[in-house]
């Protein structure tokens, strides 16, 4: 009976966990067989990291016999490693064991890449010392953008119930170089620090430490307040200072290697310095005081706008420029990549390159908020790749976002970037099967920011799906080409924040939530009128472009000189206005919306063409979900353009296709996704 009963629970559970291919493996698929002996891996001591190392090794290397060696000398490599092919056996080398552990996943990619193994001589130093996902899941298991189910963390079960995806999320991490978490939304709950949580916390920070990563936590300022009891949170306050050097030594008590603190301060509604009258230097400097002397860090945000009739693509610059140098040596600024908000394109941050004493990181996001969230194939290297490359020219020609930031051009002794994760507990962990790359994607950059986008877009096909030319090609195309596909259906030529309020899924430039403040309605951002369209950000409107180092600001502030992916983010434009390529803007804007949609109909036959490459689950996921971006790509250009109409009056360019909604239909939908704005 008992045998019998077993028999059963094999039949029902093996056709699944063999065959069914539900991603959950992301990149890691090695081949079944087993890898190399145990004595054919050289090594000293029996450090966690290093035995993972090993385990690596003998589960799935197939090649020659590898010795792992730690050598202090290799400091300046900063976590780095070199793999050297040495007579029959390839060593690689680290300071630390976290190093060797790179280098195994350095190994396992080539081969499971098909590339070369011999002969080689590798040396990888990363860009940055941080390189950290943001997570914005809350304690209730909920997660803010989030799109690929609940969090992770198991809140309520921790710290007795330790789910196996703990450990698999740090491997995976561990495999791009990715060495830092921010375990909770940065619209934080105070009952995060509470003795309770911490113990959960420590659970988590025990399982990724083998793996390299250090745990860190997104703060609320007010949490002596709130959690202490105190009668209020103000930095100066020698009580909350306390509390705060209290609190610290609680953390490090349980978690030595505790990385610091993330804060999202006097930005929509939550509390900061700013309410007692203090400035952001402030309040990070008195949280930077309590964790320096156990090595931590302050990542304080400026993604800070108030309810001002000042435009919201100022307002972090004109705050934070003026405290540049004034903040402790452990505190750095982390800056979304746009001075808005995460749109399909904008402006790089003017922030970037202004600040002259103060560290500063870049924040991207990779949970795809206003980029068709886990329906649409979106690849978003060349969105980072398009920042990273950007020239602030703030300290002469060449000073990229890049060198600003990785301590080329500024020696700050602490260097960081960050991705807001699009991970959640889907078996896929990310929704969509391709929004996996744009974590790889992240990881890879923000271990060699010299990459390109192709690069890791071929990488990451080969090693989760298949390496044959004919796949590779058409899918490879397609990846590289969908961001600007998803700017061309969504927001082209500079237009943003068209979204629906709240859920940030489909168009509603119509949007104007009369009461609500102006910034939050598309209206504000679209300017749309009987002249033409497009924010005036010259010297004749708000004046953002002076923010820019010359000449950025003159090639900016000249419609002339302007570039036109970003026109309409600095000029109001008259729809008749003559584009370089000899069209109306009212045209050019009409054949982007329908170069989008053509775009994502090309997708879908293309993917279709590649089904025999592809398992036949992932196939049909992807499938669908192109179905679904062709739709919306539709729903997008007709809601834009029959809208824009009302004001151009112009007729849409014959040869592209009709609309084939009516805007007062479009008008009324209301997807039932909530949220707060
Ligand atoms: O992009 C906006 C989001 C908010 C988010 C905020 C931020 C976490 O719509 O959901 O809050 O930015 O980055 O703080």
């Amino acid at each position: 009976m008992q045998h019998f009963r077993l028999y059963i629970i094999l039949f029902l559970i093996i056709p699944f966990t063999v065959f069914a291919e539900d991603g959950s493996q992301l990149w890691l698929r090695f081949p079944a067989k087993n890898g190399i002996s145990a004595d054919k891996i050289l090594s000293k001591g029996n450090n966690p990291t290093l035995q993972i190392a090993k385990k690596e090794l003998i589960n799935y290397w197939q090649g020659q016999e590898i010795e792992l060696r730690t050598d202090k000398s290799l400091k300046n490599l900063k976590g780095g490693y070199t793999i050297k092919s040495v007579q029959n056996k390839l060593v690689i080398s680290a300071e630390k064991e976290i190093g060797l552990l790179y280098g195994v996943y350095h190994i396992l990619r080539l081969q499971q890449t098909k590339s070369s193994i011999t002969n080689l001589d590798i040396t990888e130093k990363p860009s940055y010392d941080v390189r950290i996902l943001n997570h914005w899941d809350n304690l209730d298991g909920t997660i803010e953008r989030g799109y690929a189910g609940h969090s992770l963390w198991k809140w309520e079960d921790l710290p007795n119930t330790i789910s196996p995806r703990y450990e698999e999320y740090a491997r995976v991490n561990a495999s791009i170089g990715i060495n830092a978490a921010v375990l909770n939304n940065v619209n934080a709950s105070p009952n995060m620090l509470r003795k309770d949580y911490l113990e959960k916390v420590k659970v988590l920070a025990d399982i990724f430490r083998p793996y390299g990563i250090k745990v860190y936590l997104s703060v609320n300022f007010s949490s002596p307040k709130v959690l202490g009891g105190l009668e209020n949170s103000d930095p100066l306050n020698r009580e909350v200072q306390k509390w705060w050097k209290d609190k610290a030594a609680e953390i490090y008590k349980l978690i030595p290697d505790f990385g610091g603190f993330l804060v999202k301060a006097n930005s929509e509604g939550q509390p900061g310095p700013q309410d007692y009258g203090r400035t952001h230097a402030d309040g990070a400097n008195m949280m930077a005081d309590v964790l320096k002397p156990y090595g931590g860090i302050v990542m304080w945000r400026a993604f800070v706008y108030s309810p001002s009739k000042e435009d919201r693509a100022k307002q972090a610059y004109l705050e934070f420029v003026p405290l540049d140098g004034k903040f402790r040596d452990n505190v750095i600024i982390q800056i979304k990549n746009g001075p808005v908000d995460f749109q399909p394109r904008e402006a790089f941050n003017p922030l970037f390159g202004a600040l002259r004493k103060t560290p500063e990181m870049v924040e991207f996001q990779i949970t795809q908020e206003y980029l068709g969230q886990a329906n649409h194939l979106v690849y978003l290297a060349p969105l980072f790749k398009e920042t990273l490359d950007s020239d602030t020219y703030s300290d002469g020609k060449n000073s990229t976002i890049a060198k600003i930031t990785d301590g080329t051009l500024r020696p700050h002794t602490l260097t960081a970037i960050a991705g807001v994760a699009n991970i959640g507990e889907d078996k896929n962990w990310t929704g969509h099967h391709f929004a996996q790359a744009n974590w790889y994607a992240f990881g890879r950059l923000a271990w060699n920011h010299d990459l390109t986008s192709e690069q890791i877009a071929d990488e990451w096909l080969k090693m989760t799906f298949n390496d044959d030319e004919k796949f590779l090609k058409p899918v490879k195309e397609m990846m590289l080409t969908s961001r600007e596909t998803a700017v061309d259906y969504m927001m082209p030529l500079g237009l943003h924040h068209i979204f629906a309020g709240g859920h940030h899924y489909g168009p509603e430039p119509w949007g104007d939530y009369k009461g609500g403040r102006p910034d939050w309605s598309p209206v504000y951002y679209h300017q749309a009128n009987q002249q033409g369209i497009g924010f005036d950000r010259t010297k004749s409107g708000s004046n953002a472009v002076a923010n820019y180092f010359p000449p950025l600001n003159d090639i900016y502030g000249n419609i002339k000189t302007c570039p036109e992916n970003l026109i309409l983010w600095f000029h109001h434009v008259p729809w008749n206005y003559q584009m370089k390529d000899g069209k109306t803007l009212w045209e050019e804007l009409s054949y982007k919306y329908d170069t989008g949609v053509k775009n994502v109909r090309e997708y879908q036959k293309d993917w279709d063409k590649v089904q025999p490459f592809v398992d036949e689950e992932r196939f049909q996921h992807i499938q669908a979900k192109l179905k679904i971006q062709a739709r919306d790509a539709v729903w997008w250009k007709d809601a834009c353009l029959l809208y824009f109409q009302t004001f151009s009056k112009m007729p849409i360019p014959y040869d592209i296709e009709r609309p084939v909604y009516e805007l007062d239909d479009l008008k009324k939908i209301k997807l039932n996704m909530g949220h707060h704005n």
